[in-house]
Formats: structure tokens, C-alpha cells, sequence
């Protein structure tokens, strides 16, 4: 087992965009950062390239502030705004994206519409739990035939009396083998999509996991099959139906990855610059070479360039303003460029690039899926072509 090497990450900022934050914004950002250094780097590549999601991380992210930034904190949130929570996801994506994907379906997927479309009684009940780690959830949105078009989704309940009975199937779904808690997105009878809370030990229902991938491995995956699951009727989420429901959440979601791809390929680009200075070839470091200064100059152009992105997005979403597009913009932006710049710290890193001795091919590995949901990269670019023509290309 090869072990990473110490983890020596300085953040670049090469537009000043710390004057931008607040003193509570760097606070926050500096004790994820030091969370990171300390609890994910030092094991993350044993635990990647040994397929295991290390549950007691739960808590961890839980005392760390990292499940539902922006819930208030009556019910155990942090009350913070949308640029914190960016923050925080870069941070924990910057380690690796599938700690980012436990915690961002925690707070985007799960706590999200609970406080959003949920009555008291069930904020008072998931919310702190959630926050606090005690409980981890998931999202079940995608199904096996139904993916980039969930509309079509077959999942569907029933009106049986005193509860509602629910058939069906989600397929790829963040945290499910573990998760104690689902908020699960199905039909009623008059084929209209409702999000309902399913719990772990519910008759008929179960998780079963995903194995062999290639990509997020210290996450877990799964599906979730429900087998006529009696749901009581307080588990309906009454607040909000239709489809527009969960895509609000994915709007919250898809915000948090644009910030943690942006992570991830700040540690490429760093590691790329360290190692250029470091290793020497033809009687000088790499770095000196104008083909590797090319490269790294042309990632720390797409870093600042994200960085300037997501800070203004994060304005708009605490002005309430964002709109779907400009989130598919940006997530759509920062996956490509951590894919790019990810590839390109590879190859400055020669062949001990393709070792685990430093972070690019997991951070690679890992943004192939990053770039597939939440929207695949050509959803997002579909997406942006319907608010630019206003002719929808996805039928
Ligand atoms: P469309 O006709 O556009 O819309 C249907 C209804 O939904 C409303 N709506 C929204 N409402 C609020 N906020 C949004 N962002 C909304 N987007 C849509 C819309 O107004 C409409 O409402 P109404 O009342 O008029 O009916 O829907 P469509 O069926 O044509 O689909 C559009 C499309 C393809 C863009 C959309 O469905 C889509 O984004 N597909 C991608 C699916 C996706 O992102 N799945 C993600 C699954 S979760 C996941 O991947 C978690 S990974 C977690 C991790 O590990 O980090
Ligand atoms: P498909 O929809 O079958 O797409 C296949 C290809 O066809 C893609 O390239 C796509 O862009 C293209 N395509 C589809 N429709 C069109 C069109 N109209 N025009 C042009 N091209 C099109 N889902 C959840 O609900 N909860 C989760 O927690 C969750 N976690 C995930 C974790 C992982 C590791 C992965 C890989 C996926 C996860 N997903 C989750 C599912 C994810 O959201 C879907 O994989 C994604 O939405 C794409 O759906 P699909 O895989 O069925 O691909």
C-alpha cells in the first residue's frame, strides 16, 4: 500500500479573493482546513483504494459544522450563509469528493428539504440528528431506467388508510448502504412526484450496495428497493410536489460541487507546483521548462477564474437570486476544469503522478462522476442552451 505523501496544501489565491471574505468566512474556512489535513488526508488513500467508507467520518463532519451550513440553528444547523458553505465544500472536496458527497447529500439532499417542505414535527425530528452526524441520510432521486429524466420515474405510492405503501427503486444513490434515514422522491396516484422520508428497519425496505467502482471509492454507494414499505402519512414532505421539489434541492446541491470540483483542482494544481520545483531533470527543476510553466499558468488562469464564479454565485444565492442556469454554469465550468487541470497535474508528476503518493488519478478517478450527476455535463450545457434559446433540447 502506498501512503500519500504529507499533506503540505497552500490554497492559491491569485485575485485577492480573501479580501472578499469575512473574518467568520476564513475562520470557517481554516478549521475545515485543518478538519481536512487531519481526519481525511492522512487516510484517504487507503481508504480509496481500499473501497471503504469510513462511517465514523459521520460524526466527525457532524462536530466540524459540515452537515447543513445553512439550516438555521434552532434545528442544529449553522445558520451560516451560502458562501460558507461553499467554503466548506471546497474544502472537504479539495481532500477528496466523495467525503464532499457524504456531506453535501447530507445537507443539500437531505436536511434541505426537510426544513424546506417539511412541517415542524419532522424538522424537529431529522434535523438535529442529521447535523449532528448521529444520523446519516441519502437522496432518492434517480432509478434505473429513469437518470438524466426523472420525471419518468416509476417509484410510486399508494393511499392505503392510516399510511402509504411504497414499490419501486433507486438506483446510484450517495450514502444509502449506511444511511438511516431516506428522503425518497415517488409518485402518488395521480402521478404527481412527492418526496417522502423513508427510515431505516421499515418493513420491505432495503439498501443494497454498489460494488466495483473506479470512482469515489471512499463513498458509499447503493440502491434503495422498496418492497411494499408501509410509510406512516407523517412522513409525507407536504410543503412542495412536483419535480421542481427535489430540483430545488439539486440547485442548493449543484452550488456546493461547483466550490468542491474547484477544491479538488486547487490540490492538483498545487501538488503540480510543488513537484515542479522539486524534481529536476536535465539538470534543472521541471518547473523552469516553458511547456510546465504553460501548464500551470493556464491552471491557476481556470482556478481564478472558478474561484471569481462561484464567489458571484455565491452572492446571488444569499440575495435569493440565483437561478438554475447560472448553477449549471458554474457547476458545469468547475467539473471541467478540475477534470482538465487534474489530467495536466498528472502529467507534471510523471509517473509517480499515477501512484497514490499524490492525490491527482483519485481526484480524477473521482470527478468522473462528479461530472455525471447532479446533471451530466451535457444536461447542464442542455440546460443552459434552453435559457439562452428558451427551446428546451432534452425531448
Ligand atoms: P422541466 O419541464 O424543465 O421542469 C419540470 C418542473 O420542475 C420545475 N423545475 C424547477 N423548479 C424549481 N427549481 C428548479 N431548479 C427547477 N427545475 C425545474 C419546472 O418549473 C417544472 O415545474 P411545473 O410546475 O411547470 O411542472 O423538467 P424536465 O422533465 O424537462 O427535465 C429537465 C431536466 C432534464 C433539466 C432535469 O430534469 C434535470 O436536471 N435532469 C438531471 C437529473 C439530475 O440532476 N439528477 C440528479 C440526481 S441526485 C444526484 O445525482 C446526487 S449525487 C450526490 C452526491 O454524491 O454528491
Ligand atoms: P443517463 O441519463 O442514461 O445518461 C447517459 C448519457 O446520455 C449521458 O451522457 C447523458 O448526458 C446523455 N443524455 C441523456 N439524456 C440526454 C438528452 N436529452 N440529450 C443529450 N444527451 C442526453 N442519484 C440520486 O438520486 N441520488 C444520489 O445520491 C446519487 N448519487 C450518485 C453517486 C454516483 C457515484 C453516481 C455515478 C451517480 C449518482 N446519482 C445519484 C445518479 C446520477 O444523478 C445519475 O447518474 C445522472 O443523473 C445521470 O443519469 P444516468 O446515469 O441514468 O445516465
Amino acid at each position: 500500500m502506498i501512503t500519500a505523501s504529507k499533506d503540505q496544501f497552500e490554497s492559491p489565491d491569485f485575485y485577492a479573493l480573501d479580501g472578499l471574505l469575512t473574518e467568520e468566512h476564513k475562520l470557517i474556512r481554516q478549521s475545515v482546513r485543518d478538519f481536512v489535513k487531519k481526519e481525511i488526508s492522512p487516510n484517504i488513500e487507503e481508504w480509496a483504494q481500499n473501497a471503504h467508507f469510513p462511517y465514523e467520518i459521520v460524526k466527525k463532519f457532524g462536530d466540524v459544522g459540515a452537515f447543513g451550513p445553512t439550516i438555521p440553528e434552532t434545528y442544529g444547523g449553522g445558520g451560516l450563509d451560502y458562501i460558507s458553505y461553499g467554503l466548506i465544500m471546497q474544502e472537504i472536496e479539495r481532500g477528496d469528493s466523495g467525503m464532499r458527497s457524504t456531506a453535501s447529500v447530507q445537507g443539500s439532499l437531505v436536511m434541505y428539504p426537510i426544513y424546506k417542505f417539511g412541517n415542524e414535527a419532522q424538522r424537529n425530528k431529522y434535523l438535529p440528528k442529521l447535523a449532528s452526524g448521529e444520523w446519516l441520510g441519502c437522496f432518492g432521486l434517480t432509478e434505473p431506467d429513469h437518470g438524466s429524466n426523472p420525471s419518468g420515474m416509476v417509484t410510486n405510492f399508494k393511499d392505503a388508510g392510516d399510511h402509504y405503501v411504497l414499490n419501486g427503486a433507486k438506483m446510484w444513490i450517495s450514502n444509502s448502504p449506511k444511511a438511516d434515514v431516506a428522503v425518497v422522491w415517488a409518485k402518488s396516484e395521480e402521478g404527481r412526484i412527492h418526496g417522502l422520508i423513508v427510515e431505516r428497519g421499515m418493513e420491505g425496505f432495503s439498501t443494497p450496495e454498489t460494488h466495483g467502482k473506479w470512482s469515489l471509492r471512499a463513498s458509499t454507494t447503493g440502491e434503495l428497493v422498496f418492497d411494499n414499505v408501509k410509510v406512516p402519512k407523517e412522513n409525507l414532505l407536504e410543503g412542495k410536489s412536483g419535480l421542481g421539489a427535489p430540483m430545488m434541492c439539486l440547485d442548493s446541491a449543484r452550488f456546493g460541487i461547483a466550490w468542491g470540483a474547484i477544491g479538488a483542482a486547487m490540490d492538483c494544481y498545487d501538488s503540480a507546483r510543488r513537484y515542479s520545483l522539486e524534481r529536476h531533470q536535465f539538470g534543472k527543476p521541471i518547473g523552469s521548462f516553458q511547456l510546465t510553466q504553460k501548464k500551470l499558468s493556464e491552471m491557476l488562469t481556470e482556478i481564478t477564474k472558478s474561484q471569481l464564479l462561484n464567489y458571484r454565485l455565491g452572492q446571488l444565492f444569499n440575495e435569493g437570486k440565483a437561478t438554475t442556469a447560472q448553477i449549471s454554469m458554474a457547476k458545469r465550468n468547475a467539473v471541467e476544469v478540475a477534470l482538465n487541470i487534474a489530467r495536466e497535474a498528472r502529467q507534471i508528476h510523471g509517473g509517480m503522478g499515477i501512484t497514490g503518493e499524490y492525490p491527482m488519478m483519485r481526484h480524477m478517478a473521482n470527478l468522473e462522476s462528479v461530472v455525471t450527476y447532479e446533471g451530466t455535463h451535457d444536461i447542464h450545457l442542455l440546460i443552459l442552451g434552453k435559457e439562452i434559446t428558451g427551446i428546451p433540447a432534452f425531448e
